[in-house]
């Protein structure tokens, strides 16, 4: 199967409770590649536009405001079947329904505050990863 890239980020409370490299060393050991890797404070306006698809949603203000309440990493990754795989090593939005082994139910407070995102499609990688890093970035 051919390599794949997906979009991940690791969320305000993650890096704020000093888990960024505990998350970093379980993607590295789930075998993928960091394409590309930055800390980000993301803008009001960027996590409003990021989100957009939960605009009519009622957590969507209080997803906009912990999203811009801290720094966060934004990074591409590399492997084989990348994105369901990521989604895989993350586990369920709701920590509470996480499996054991997943980052989210390590680290996850609750289902806003779940340490880390992933591209849940193709199409969807496709946008995030541009809306959050330049072509020179990639290569
Ligand atoms: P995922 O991040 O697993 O793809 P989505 O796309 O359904 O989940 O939700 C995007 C983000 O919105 C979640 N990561 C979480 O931070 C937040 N969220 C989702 N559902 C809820 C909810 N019921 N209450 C509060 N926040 C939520």
């Amino acid at each position: 199967m051919a390599l794949e890239r997906t979009f991940g980020i690791i969320k305000p409370d993650a890096v704020k409770n000093g888990n960024t490299g505990a998350i970093l060393a379980m993607i590295e050991e789930s075998g993928f590649r960091t394409v590309a890797l930055k800390t980000h404070r993301i803008a009001k306006h960027e996590a409003e536009a990021f989100y957009a698809i939960h605009k009519e949603r009622p957590f969507f203000s209080g997803l906009v405001t912990f999203m811009t309440e801290g720094p966060v990493v934004v990074m591409v990754l590399e492997r084989e079947n990348a994105i369901a795989k990521w989604r895989e090593v993350m586990g369920a939005t709701n920590p509470a329904n996480a499996a054991d082994g997943t980052i989210r139910k390590r680290f996850a407070e609750n289902i806003e505050r779940n340490s880390v995102h992933g591209s849940d499609a193709p199409e969807t990688a496709a946008v995030e990863i541009p809306f959050f890093f330049s072509t020179a970035e990639l290569l």
